[in-house]
């Protein structure tokens, strides 16, 4: 199939750098989002969210003249929905008495509505959002079929699902390899045409179910692995043992591969799709359910070590360093970073943040401070919430000239091997028995 304009429905994390990938490589692309605000910054060159390489991206699609952007879906040879699939905040599941996040299917649903009316024979429709499985079955065909078309027969659909980093989502678009699920083997074909465009990695056809599990496997099967990671520093702490000594050696193992624990999973990917996947069989599930709340909890781990370091909460200032949901980046949704300060918050402390990625932050509840200074000049405690590369590049002597604590958490294992003792402080590390 052969492609000369297409729709990106939704100016998010994927859809923009999607649009704007597309765009310089010389379709013609409209871009749709519902959100005013979103619209009238891309009209002006500006971008609403942070990811490095975009701003000058989305330069290089609007100066081709290939890029527009509009409310609504206009007529195309391919719509592609990367919209959001977030979670229920205030809805929920139950099985075997626990109970289990659901998913928030609203924008895929009117992305597929906003189709219905410029759907023409021929066209190609994608999904791009995380969703449970069978979702481009069971929710998008008979949707898109409202049309009058029908799915695999009148039109192509298919499931493919974005698996690019944050921070690199640009590179990892074109270099990564993808999977393109179709509900029939001409559907998966169109959709192999349409992305190898831009795709350099891999191209794997399969169907839309697969593709939709596939996804969720990758993102759970991480889950599950920082889940066990976060536990073996639990144990490591009852037994007195240092996890991030036993964990290095363990890893000389050729089969094993053990990742960093911390202070949990955050992010809109990996804390959320395992959930899909609990929602759409909770019977089948239990070992991803244990390990969402494995991870779910890690927080409160880190606020009993600050416990064990401060004693007493009530009247401590504490600096707490790093509010991203991962280190050198500016992302702060599902921050466990963030978590742990509400934590020691409600414990009677006042904290004090400083985020080198964003320092203008502003988080509701949380005194974000602009510089490190700021957060350190009169704190009883210092907590390394973030190893961010900047913030683990700080020497001892030059903390301890910025700051009249003498406590240190270290949650990340970002303060590992310098001689914080011979400089005066205590320090006290996530997995380390004091
Ligand atoms: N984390 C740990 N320990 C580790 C590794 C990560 O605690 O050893 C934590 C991080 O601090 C962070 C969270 O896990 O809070 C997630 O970070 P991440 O870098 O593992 O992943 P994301 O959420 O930035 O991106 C993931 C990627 N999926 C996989 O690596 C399997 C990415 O490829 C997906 O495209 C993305 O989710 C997504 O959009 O689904």
């Amino acid at each position: 199939m052969t492609f000369t304009k297409i729709c990106v429905l939704g100016l998010g994390y994927i859809g923009l750098p999607t649009a704007s990938t597309f765009a310089t490589h010389g379709l013609q692309v409209v871009g749709v989002d519902v959100n005013p605000r979103v619209l009238a910054t891309l009209r002006k060159g500006e971008i609403h969210i942070h990811e490095p390489g975009l701003r000058e991206a989305l330069e290089a699609a609007l100066k081709t003249g290939n890029l527009t952007v509009n409310e609504t879906p206009v007529e195309a040879d391919a719509f592609i929905i990367a919209v959001p699939t977030p979670f229920y905040e205030d809805k929920f599941g139950e099985y075997d008495g626990q109970k289990y996040k659901l998913a928030d299917m609203r924008a895929v649903t009117s992305a597929a509505e906003a189709i219905v009316p410029m759907l023409r024979k021929g066209n190609l429709v994608v999904l791009e959002s995380t969703s449970p499985p069978r979702t481009t079955i069971d929710l998008l065909i008979p949707i898109l079929e409202k049309s009058g078309l029908k799915a695999g027969v009148d039109f192509h659909l298919a499931y493919s699902p974005e698996r690019v980093l944050p921070g690199q989502i640009l590179r990892e678009l074109i270099e990564n390899a993808r999977v393109i699920g179709g509900v029939t083997p001409a559907s998966a074909a169109a959709g192999r045409d349409l992305y190898a465009i831009f795709v350099k990695g891999q191209i794997v056809l399969t169907d839309a179910t697969t593709a939709e599990m596939v996804k969720l496997m990758e993102n759970t099967y991480r889950d599950i692995n920082i889940a066990i990671a976060n536990e073996f520093a639990r144990l490591a702490e009852r037994f007195g043992v240092d996890a991030w000594e036993a964990i290095k050696i363990a890893s000389l193992h050729p089969r094993v591969k053990i990742l960093n624990p911390g202070l949990g999973v955050g992010g809109h990917c990996i804390s959320v799709d395992p959930w899909f996947f609990v929602e759409a069989a909770p019977d089948l599930s239990t070992l991803i359910y244990a390990a969402r709340r494995v991870n779910d909890s890690q927080p409160h781990f880190a606020l009993e070590l600050v416990r064990k370091a401060i004693g007493e909460f009530h009247g401590k200032k504490i600096a707490a360093l790093g509010l991203a949901f991962k280190p050198d980046v500016d992302d702060l949704r599902e921050s466990p970073a963030v978590k742990v300060i509400h934590l020691l918050q409600d414990e009677g402390a006042t904290v004090k943040a400083f985020e080198p990625f964003k320092p203008d932050a502003d988080l509701p509840g949380v005194t974000a401070v602009p510089t490190l200074e700021a957060a350190l000049k009169d704190a009883d405690a210092v907590v390394l919430l973030v190893n961010h590369t900047e913030l683990c590049a700080l020497t001892p002597e030059r903390l301890a000239a910025m700051t009249p604590a003498r406590i240190l958490v270290d949650t990340v294992n970002g303060w590992a091997g310098k001689d914080w003792q011979g400089a005066g402080f205590k320090i006290f590390r996530l997995g380390v028995r004091k």
